[in-house]
């Protein structure tokens, strides 16, 4: 029995990535050469607090979050919301993101989704392929500890 379980879960850990995420085509993403005004329109409207940045190859740049854009025109005394149509979402994203893949097994993204919320995943050529986000992780897990004997 224990062996059993044991097998199972070792193959759930080891199915790759892409069986997880949610695809290209259903997240909300901008582009690098937008403006911080369209980013932060896309977001609201979405209502997400942070999406990908991809370049006009489709390939990921990095991501961009509400509070990196407040932060990018917070002045001295006020937020100059003028100059959220002069800065542009690649000099102010965050670009340092883990580098995961369709192919790698869904335990690489367990261990990451620990300290983020959620995955840009790519293929091996940068082209960008889906996100994996907590909130599937933890619905593969609910789905696993109420089905194991
Ligand atoms: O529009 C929504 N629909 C649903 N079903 N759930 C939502 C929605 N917006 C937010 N949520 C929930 C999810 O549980 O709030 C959580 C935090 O959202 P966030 O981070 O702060 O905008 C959501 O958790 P999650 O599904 O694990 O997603 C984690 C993060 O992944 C989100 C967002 O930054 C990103 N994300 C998820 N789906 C996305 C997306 N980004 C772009 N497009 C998508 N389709
Ligand atoms: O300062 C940070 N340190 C660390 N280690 N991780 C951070 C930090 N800031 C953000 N993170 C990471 C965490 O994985 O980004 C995730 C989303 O942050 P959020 O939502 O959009 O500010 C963090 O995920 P989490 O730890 O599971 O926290 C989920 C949400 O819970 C956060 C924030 O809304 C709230 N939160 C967590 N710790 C908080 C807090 N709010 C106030 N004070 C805290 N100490």
């Amino acid at each position: 029995m224990v062996s059993s379980i044991n097998d199972r879960r070792r193959a759930v850990l080891q199915t790759p990535i892409s069986e997880h995420m949610i695809s290209a085509e259903k997240v909300a993403h901008v582009q690098a050469g937008n403006y911080a005004g369209h980013a932060l329109l896309v977001l609201t409207k979405s209502g997400y607090s942070a999406i990908p940045v991809l370049d006009s190859s489709f390939r990921l740049k990095g991501l961009i979050s509400i509070g990196m854009i407040t932060d990018a025109i917070l002045g001295l005394e006020r937020i100059e919301y003028e100059r959220l149509d002069s800065i542009e979402v690649d000099s102010i994203m965050d670009g340092d993101l883990p580098e995961v893949y369709v192919h790698d097994p869904f335990e690489k993204g367990l261990d990451l989704l620990v300290n983020h919320t959620f995955l840009c995943v790519t293929e091996e050529d940068g082209t960008f392929a889906g996100i994996l986000t907590r909130r599937v992780m933890l619905k593969e897990f609910k789905k696993y500890i109420y089905t194991t004997p």
